[in-house]
């Protein structure tokens, strides 16, 4: 049991760290690492289950500081509890160039950090993902082997986000009672009180979404951990609303928006030394306190251990499916299963919509592996994400693979971060393109953190119809290649697709989007090649010697340039067709095929139902691009392609129009 004075000192050490790594740096956040530290002492002395030397063990208790300007918190607590990664040189270093202690936390800068925050609301709601993926795998290999608490530090900033609420409904829905959220209800953010753009009241929004609520005073340790015995009894998800005061202990600052982002101040931090007792120079803790937290830093190693003989003596093949889940590898036998499956296709050269592709492809992955967690926003009969493995999870019963997200795209998206993040799962969506805008800030953070989702994304141009140009997209493909380190796939036929989820799923360090057709298209590989033809982004779907026009195309306009190419060479003009997948694969490849593909036809044509940004890379600032310019419109697609001029003889009166 810590003493009173014990706890106070522990937390004193992370006010202080804070406030000097802060004051350093001439930058950071000190208000909410001296307003929180009472939380997270009780939090790491007396309950989080975690080992700072086997900081991956996949039964650790999960915490998310969602509220990531916080930093200097987390960076506070892994320091003080052993982890190698964070040593006190790291503290001094904070927000410098290089180091592991970055302004806002950075998943894969140092063990301990769970998921990258700092857009306020993605914290949360990855927690939220973290704790379906541990209830499903409770479910799946049971509680000997996983059964932990995910714990949650989010600001009234968090709260605020639009993205919380989809969170929180969710979590409520499904019953993710051991999601524990403490809410640091201090009452400021950065314009001032909270009042003055805010008056809800927290604990009947989170009663309303099926949560459990408490309200305890922030600064009162046996109150903090009272609560935290309670939610962790409750059926419910637990929201903690904690009163804190903002920059706790600092005598003229506290309480107010001045502490919330900038240095104390060298006055205002001697008086806090004073007003808290605290006589240590920057960066020393005094040894009896260190010794104190590098104790609770230990406290959870035999826990561990048990956990490592449970896993030791289960059965074989429960062992090893657990391992090689949490490792990421895939099964061995995928590769031989799609193609097998690519196979097939050439023989039956199918020409369904790709989004169904999509749904066979699937068919065979979700057979081959057991971790694929599907799921679509709402939009299950659209995405064809659903496969006759995937029975729906409900708050009941976790035994099936597959979640109705709702309505909640930018949820869905941070909460399959969590997934993924969480380890033991492969989460992929499902939703319109036209509304990955919905929830673009999430597969940005999965691809800053480099992690793999997949997003299932149909309804990908004008193609889609008459739903019209609020459905259609026009700029989304070139927006999401914007993003560095996501792989955005746009297959042309049923072939392409498997190959392209193929790649998804061994792209191990970075999320993909799958943008699919509503319509359906005509089989484009008609050859079985054992080579995935999509892994190097773009290759020649028909080569032509000495070509005089080349088409470079993606997904349904590859039918297009098809059309086009056979126009063209009956007319004795040599033509080639280039289906470019995937822009980030292709341009990882070397020069010499990057040059061999982009090639030196005189004529250079690219055609894609979307806005021209990007193409120049294949065509040059001269080439001809046959795509869109503006919204699209309602109507059905076939003529909306021949409205906005893209169909083959467009694309053959360009290329004769550019030779003439
Ligand atoms: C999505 C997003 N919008 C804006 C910001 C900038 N920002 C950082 S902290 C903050 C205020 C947060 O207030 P609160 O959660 O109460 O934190 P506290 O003031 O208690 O530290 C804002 C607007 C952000 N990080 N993320």
């Amino acid at each position: 049991m810590i003493s009173r004075e014990k706890h106070d000192r522990m937390a004193n050490a992370i006010r202080f760290l804070s406030m000097d790594a802060v004051e350093k740096a001439n930058s950071g956040h000190p208000g909410l690492p001296m307003g929180a530290a009472d939380i997270a002492t009780v939090l790491f002395t007396r309950f989080l289950s975690f080992d700072p030397k086997n900081p991956a063990w996949p039964n650790r208790d999960r915490f998310v500081l969602s509220a990531g300007h916080g930093s200097m918190l987390l960076y506070s607590l892994l320091y003080l509890t052993g982890y190698e990664d964070i040593s006190i040189e790291e503290i001094k270093n904070f927000r410098q160039l290089g180091a592991r202690t970055a302004g806002h936390p950075e998943y894969g800068h140092a063990a301990g950090i769970e998921t990258t925050t700092g857009p306020l609301g993605q914290g949360i709601a990855n927690a939220v993902g973290m704790a379906i993926a541990e209830r499903k795998l409770r479910d799946e290999f049971g509680s000997d082997l996983m059964e932990h608490y995910t714990y949650v530090l989010a600001g009234d900033g968090c709260l605020m986000e639009g993205i919380s609420q989809e969170a929180i409904s969710l979590a409520g829905h499904l019953k993710l009672n051991k999601l524990i959220v403490f809410w640091d209800d201090n009452n400021i953010s950065i314009d001032g009180p909270i009042s003055i753009a805010d008056s809800t009241d927290q604990h009947a929004r989170f009663r309303a979404s099926n949560w459990n609520t408490i309200a305890v005073d922030g600064h009162d340790p046996d109150a903090i951990a009272a609560a935290i015995e309670q939610a962790q009894k409750s059926d419910k998800p637990t929201m903690i609303a904690c009163k804190t005061t903002i920059g706790f202990g600092a005598p003229n600052k506290a309480g107010t928006h001045k502490v919330h982002g900038s240095p104390l101040g060298a006055e205002e931090i001697a008086a806090t030394r004073k007003a808290l007792g605290w006589e240590a120079e920057a960066f020393v803790v005094p040894s009896d306190v260190l010794d104190a937290w590098r104790l609770a830093g230990l406290r959870s190693t035999k826990t561990r251990k048990d956990w490592e003989q449970r896993l030791d003596k289960s059965d074989a093949e429960k062992k090893a499916q657990f391992v090689r889940r949490f490792s990421g590898e895939l099964e061995g036998r995928l590769s031989s299963a799609i193609d097998d499956y690519k196979k097939k296709l050439a023989e039956t050269k199918p020409s369904p919509a790709t989004r169904k592709a999509s749904e066979d492809a699937l068919e065979v992955i979700n057979g081959v592996l057991a971790e694929t967690i599907g799921g679509s926003a709402d939009l299950t009969g659209s995405n064809n994400t659903k496969t006759s493995q995937t029975k729906s999870i409900t708050p009941d019963d976790f035994s099936g693979r597959y979640i109705h997200w709702g309505v909640r795209e930018h949820g869905m998206a941070a909460a399959m971060n969590g997934m993924a993040l969480h380890g033991g799962v492969i989460p992929y969506s499902g939703g319109f393109l036209i509304f990955s805008d919905y929830c673009r800030p999430s597969i940005r953070l999965a691809a800053l953190m480099g992690i793999r989702v997949i997003h299932v994304l149909t309804h990908d141009s004008i193609g889609l119809g008459e739903d019209g140009p609020t459905h259609q997209p026009v700029e989304h493909m070139a927006a999401l290649r914007a993003i560095p380190n996501l792989l955005m796939f746009r297959p042309a036929d049923a072939t392409e697709t498997a190959e392209c989820w193929q790649l998804a799923l061994e792209s191990h360090n970075r999320p993909s989007g799958i943008a699919l057709t509503r319509q359906n298209l005509m089989a484009v590989r008609t050859e079985y090649e054992e080579e995935n033809l999509c892994a190097r982004g773009a290759y020649d779907l028909i080569s032509a010697s000495d070509a005089k026009v080349t088409i470079f195309a993606t997904g349904s306009e590859i039918e297009i340039a098809v059309k086009a190419c056979q126009a063209l060479t009956a007319k004795g003009i040599s033509t080639r067709v280039v289906s470019v997948p995937c822009f980030e694969l292709f341009a990882e490849q070397s020069e010499d095929y990057q040059q061999a593909i982009i090639g030196n036809s005189p004529v250079k044509i690219a055609v894609e139902a979307g806005i021209r940004q990007g193409w120049d890379h294949f065509i040059g600032s001269d080439g001809t691009f046959i795509g869109m310019s503006s919204f699209g419109a309602s109507g059905p697609y076939k003529e909306l392609y021949k409205h906005f001029g893209i169909t083959p003889e467009a694309v053959v009166a360009a290329a004769e129009a550019k030779l003439s």
